[in-house]
């Protein structure tokens, strides 16, 4: 089943020269890790303030941190899905192609994808707030594990937090840098599971806009930036992607 009917974004994606995607938690939720907002979303009972900031993690380091270890433990649990894999074959396919994500979780790398752009960083990596002293997550578990009351210490004393950006919070600046440039010089620009809400990774689909990129949402529902896309398919990633990837095989051999 063919998902590019449209002759704009048939033609489009004939002519394209760089192909940027960004992913949000939705691509990943089809490999059974939860999404951030809406039903199934992680937030229904805390806001993401009360969990996804430093001033929740300094004053209720136990559950800050807990969370963090039980969400690493499902994504631990977890494959990439047919999502992941197909936007890993797009980057072979593309003559330019640039991958960037606001997901935490490493599933496009796991599904092959290289240099993903993580816009919020990572959550399998550790560092002390004091020292900076990197933890990887072998040695992170083995400070958890042995701590009964959950706040994860350095051997300077300082609290180790997860190397992801909580609101409030600076975006790792070369990754930002590069996710504007490459959204910039799209011709095509795809935004995959993210409801765009957070910036600033909502402001790179509309900088692609005014840079005159084609716009293609793919998405189980309607989004902030669904009235801008020129070209909203609705519907799972981890179903459309592949299909996607099938259309685009086709249409780059029938230039
Ligand atoms: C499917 C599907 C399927 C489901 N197939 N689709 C007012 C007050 C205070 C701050 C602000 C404010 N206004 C703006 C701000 C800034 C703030 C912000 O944007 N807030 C908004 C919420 C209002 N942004 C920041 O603070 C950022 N920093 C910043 O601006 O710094 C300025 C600064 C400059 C210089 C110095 C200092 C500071 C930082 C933002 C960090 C976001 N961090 C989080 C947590 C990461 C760690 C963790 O994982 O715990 O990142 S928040 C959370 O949201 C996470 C996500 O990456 C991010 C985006 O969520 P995403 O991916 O879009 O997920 P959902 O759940 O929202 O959507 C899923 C979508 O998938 C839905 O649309 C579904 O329909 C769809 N879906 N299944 C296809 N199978
Ligand atoms: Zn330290």
């Amino acid at each position: 089943m063919k998902v590019i009917n449209d002759p704009v974004a048939i033609q489009k994606l004939k002519q394209a020269e760089r192909l940027v995607v960004l992913t949000g938690a939705g691509v990943s939720a089809e490999s059974g890790i939860p999404t951030f907002r809406g039903e199934e979303g992680l937030w229904k009972k805390l806001s993401p303030e009360e969990l996804a900031s430093f001033e929740a993690f300094y004053n209720n380091t136990a559950v800050v941190s807990e969370w963090y270890q039980h969400r690493r433990e499902i994504i631990h649990n977890t494959e990439p899905n047919p999502g992941h894999h197909a936007l890993a074959e797009l980057q072979k396919l593309a003559p330019t192609f640039d991958l960037i994500t606001q997901n935490v979780d490493g599933l496009h790398q796991r599904a092959g994808s290289s240099d993903v752009v993580e816009l919020h960083g990572n959550i399998m990596e550790n560092y002390c707030v004091n020292c900076n002293l990197q933890y990887s997550q072998e040695e992170f578990d083995d400070i958890f594990r042995h701590n009964p009351n959950h706040i994860p210490h350095c051997y300077c004393g300082g609290l180790i937090r997860p190397n992801v950006v909580w609101f409030g919070e600076a975006l790792p600046e070369e990754s930002i840098e590069k996710a504007y440039q490459a959204s910039k010089q799209s011709d095509v620009f795809l935004s995959v599971g993210t409801s765009a809400q957070v910036s600033p990774a909502s402001n790179l689909p509309r900088v692609a806009k005014q840079n005159n990129s084609y716009l293609i949402e793919i998405n189980k529902t309607v989004t902030a930036i669904s009235d801008i896309v020129d070209l909203h398919l609705e519907g799972l990633s981890g179903e459309i992607l592949p299909m996607f990837l099938d259309d685009y095989k086709l249409l780059r051999n029938d230039k």
